[in-house]
């Protein structure tokens, strides 16, 4: 099973990750760590610390000669903008000349909830660790899982279907076509749009509302659709609570900072009609086998996967640091005020849509790890080679 860790403050020296129980084998290179990374830094509305940074992984164990040896790996983003934090953010020294303490959250953020539970008296260190910051080294570490599935012939991809209220049409005919080339075709075609968008009229109001929003220093989420195609029948199971595939996935995505909702397919759509226009009918196609002409489950039945292309969707809540003040008040006098500026984004669903498809590898790369075992790259791809031709009997008219 695969397990992984980050540490590190936003402005702190670096961000760490290790990641435990990458197969043996697998070929991995640094430029695909660091390609990964650089996704994660594009997209149209984001803030100065984007212009600052270039993120690289350095990898300080568990490769060899450019493949997995089995023993964690460890990986080490290193922040540039620390340079500008040795006072603040400072681990043993205390500062020559006072550091302010932040003592101002601002609504919707960790701000507040954080520096009560953890019994601060200066918001910032809640604001360090809360950061989005963090999804560097998770994309870094997620790479590594991505890598091992699409060798195996499973992708992950995504785009971003609404930004504010400009809203993609449900129905895109153009994003089966790209997904019959694999989720790493769309998630290519997404990246060509500066908001990761299919659909150019979409795009351009997206672009306009977040030039709308800034000026008015406001912010905007959005909706990111995650696909992953490639994936045998059977992963995951219905048996436990805790071996539910859609379980795992609608956490991972929860996991990720300012998503606070995730569906599988068009789940909320879905409960809205009745059973005959949800679910997607089995048709027996002599010389061809089975097939289904719809999707609607995205690709998950009783928790397993389907054999269909995985469809998830992610909500992204508007960034909590508000350029124009909302009210809030000072924990230290108690008073009512203004919330304060922290430099941050205007939209960063665009980035998100990355962090997603790396959040997402390894819970799909554990699921199959689940269904073959296996220690080494080329155990497992023998096991899958065996598993699909299995399927493929089963199925063939
Ligand atoms: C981010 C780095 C952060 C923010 C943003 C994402 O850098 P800084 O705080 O120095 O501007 O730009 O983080 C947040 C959205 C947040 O709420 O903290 C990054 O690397 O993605």
């Amino acid at each position: 099973m695969i397990r992984y860790f980050t540490a590190g403050e936003s402005h702190g020296p670096a961000l760490t990750a290790i990641v435990e129980g990458l197969p043996a084998g697998v070929t991995v290179s640094q430029q695909e760590i660091d390609a990964q990374l650089q996704r994660r830094q594009q997209g149209y509305g984001r803030g100065g610390r984007m212009k600052i940074e270039s993120d690289k992984a350095e990898v300080l164990s568990g490769i060899r000669f450019g493949k997995t040896i089995g023993s964690p790996i460890s990986l080490l983003i290193r922040n540039r903008d620390w340079e500008n934090w040795t006072a603040t953010m400072a681990r043993f020294e205390n500062p020559v000349t006072e550091v302010p303490k932040i003592t101002i959250p601002r609504p919707g953020h960790a701000d507040l909830a954080g520096k009560i539970k953890y019994g601060f008296d200066d918001i910032r260190p809640v604001i360090e660790r809360s950061s989005a910051r963090e999804t560097a080294a998770r994309v870094a570490a997620g790479t590594l899982a991505r890598i091992f599935l699409r060798t195996l012939g499973i992708e992950i991809g995504s785009y971003v279907s609404a930004i504010g209220s400009a809203a993609e049409p449900a129905h895109n005919p153009e994003i089966e076509k790209l997904l019959r080339d694999g989720a790493e075709t769309l998630a290519l075609k997404a990246d060509a749009s500066p908001v990761r968008m299919l659909d150019n009229t979409t795009e351009h109001s997206a672009i306009a509302a977040i030039d709308d929003v800034k000026q008015q220093g406001d912010t905007l989420g959005g909706v990111i659709e995650i696909f992953i195609t490639g994936v045998p029948m059977g992963l995951g199971s219905y048996v436990q609570h805790d071996r539910r595939l859609d379980a795992d996935l609608v956490s991972a995505l929860l996991s990720i900072q300012a998503i606070k909702g995730a569906e599988i397919g068009r789940a909320f759509d879905n409960a809205c009609k009745p059973g005959s226009r949800v679910h997607d009918e089995f048709h027996l196609v002599p010389g061809k086998g089975l097939e289904r002409k719809t999707n609607r489950s995205g690709g998950l039945e009783g928790s397993m996967t389907s054999g269909q292309t995985i469809h998830l969707r992610a909500a992204m809540k508007p960034i909590s640091s508000l350029v124009s003040p909302l009210h809030s008040f000072d924990l230290a006098t108690m008073q009512p005020t203004l919330s304060r500026f922290e430099r941050s984004d205007t939209c960063a669903v665009p980035a998100a849509g990355v962090v997603a498809e790396a959040v997402i590898a390894p819970v799909i790369a554990n699921a199959l790890l689940e269904k073959l075992g296996g220690d080494h790259f080329e155990e497992i791809s023998s096991r899958l080679r065996n598993y699909r031709r299995y399927l493929q009997e089963i199925f063939q008219a």
